[in-house]
């Protein structure tokens, strides 16, 4: 059986033997490591908004919103605080208990602290839990964003150290990793997971899993994305993932961090409900509702308010 305590020596021979179990015995062991610090049929739901979309200086190959490559997206400046405000009431009035504010930037810089941390409190007080993803930061300004009433900042890793310069050249995987550290020593709350779908072998989706169970601490949320593939980007053309491997992507993740909200995110609209409830059996327990994402859409609230009536599936209260 499979220990449900967490554990920071995962070795990727151990994450690859998962990997490897028949896919019943696989998902079993993940819906018990589920079942021992969670209610399996609460999920918790967060919402998107990109607040500063496009025109982004990293060249990360999935993105639409990279100034790289033509994708056709009109770049955007800082959204107003006002209509921040304004999205994040609709959010919580669709059932949000969380909402994330994104930013097409390689990095905060300084001039728009103001208006992010205005933002920030703003959120916050009408009760939502907060969320950010602006792309690197430095410690002060991690602190910043904590005081102004940041909860979690979203930080992926996207894949395995070995395959992320064939993503993204214009960083590196140790600067993602300095910038959740700032979070973490600043004591905010980490959200970090990563893209399958981009090419990558089953090895790499492990590497990215390994990477993330071997964190001084477990992200407390894990977003598993599956690609959306933008046209223009390098990722383009590439195929969409099997589902079976997806599922058995969603159960390592559960497995390997048993007390993170693994969040099954970007992808979803492309998934059958059949998918879906499989993910959830594997132990996802969270979802981003709403029928946009950050720049490509997301299955309608009606739908998800359906399937989860369907699947016997509750809303989380927030923590
Ligand atoms: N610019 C910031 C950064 O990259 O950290 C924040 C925004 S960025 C869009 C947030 C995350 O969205 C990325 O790390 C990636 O994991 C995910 N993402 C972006 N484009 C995607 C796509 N086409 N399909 C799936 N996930 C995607
Ligand atoms: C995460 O891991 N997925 C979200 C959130 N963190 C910021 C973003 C998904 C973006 C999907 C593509 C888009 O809508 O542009
Ligand atoms: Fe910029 Fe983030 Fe898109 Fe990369 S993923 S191009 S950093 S917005």
């Amino acid at each position: 059986m499979t220990d449900a305590s967490p554990r920071h020596d995962w070795t990727r021979a151990e994450i690859e033997a998962l990997f490897a179990l028949p896919f019943p015995e696989l998902v079993f062991r993940a819906a018990s490591v589920h079942r021992a610090h969670f209610a399996a049929d609460e999920v918790q739901l967060s919402q998107l908004l990109s607040v500063k979309t496009g025109g982004c200086a990293e060249n990360c190959g999935y993105c639409s919103q990279s100034s790289h490559f033509k994708t056709g997206l009109a770049a955007s400046k800082l959204m107003a605080v006002d209509d921040v405000l304004a999205a994040a009431k609709r959010a919580k009035a669709g059932g949000a208990q969380r909402f994330c504010m994104g930013a097409a930037w390689r990095d905060i810089k300084e001039r728009d602290m103001p208006q992010l941390t205005a933002m920030i409190s703003a959120v916050k007080a009408e009760g939502l839990e907060t969320c950010a993803t602006l792309g690197m930061m430095t410690r002060e300004q991690a602190q910043a964003l904590k005081d102004a009433g940041l909860d979690y900042y979203n930080h992926n890793l996207d894949t395995s150290p070995e395959y992320y310069s064939s993503v993204v050249t214009t960083r590196t995987y140790d600067e993602r990793l300095d910038t959740l550290a700032h979070v973490r020593a600043v004591g905010m709350s980490t959200c970090c997971g990563g893209i399958v779908g981009m090419g990558e072998s089953r090895a790499d989706r492990a590497g990215l899993l390994h990477a993330l169970a071997t964190l001084p601490e477990h992200p407390d949320s894990l977003p598993v994305n599956a690609l959306v593939p933008i046209e223009g980007t390098p990722l383009g053309d590439s195929a969409p993932i099997d589902g079976l491997e997806f599922v058995r992507t969603i159960a390592v993740a559960r497995i390997v961090c048993p007390k993170s909200m693994v969040r099954l995110s970007a992808g979803r609209e492309q998934m059958s409900r059949e998918l879906q409830a499989l993910c959830f059996l594997a132990g996802a327990n969270s979802i981003f509702i709403g029928d946009r994402l950050l720049t490509t859409s997301n299955p309608k609230l009606d739908n998800d308010t359906q399937l989860f009536a369907d699947l016997g599936l509750k809303p989380m209260a927030a923590h």
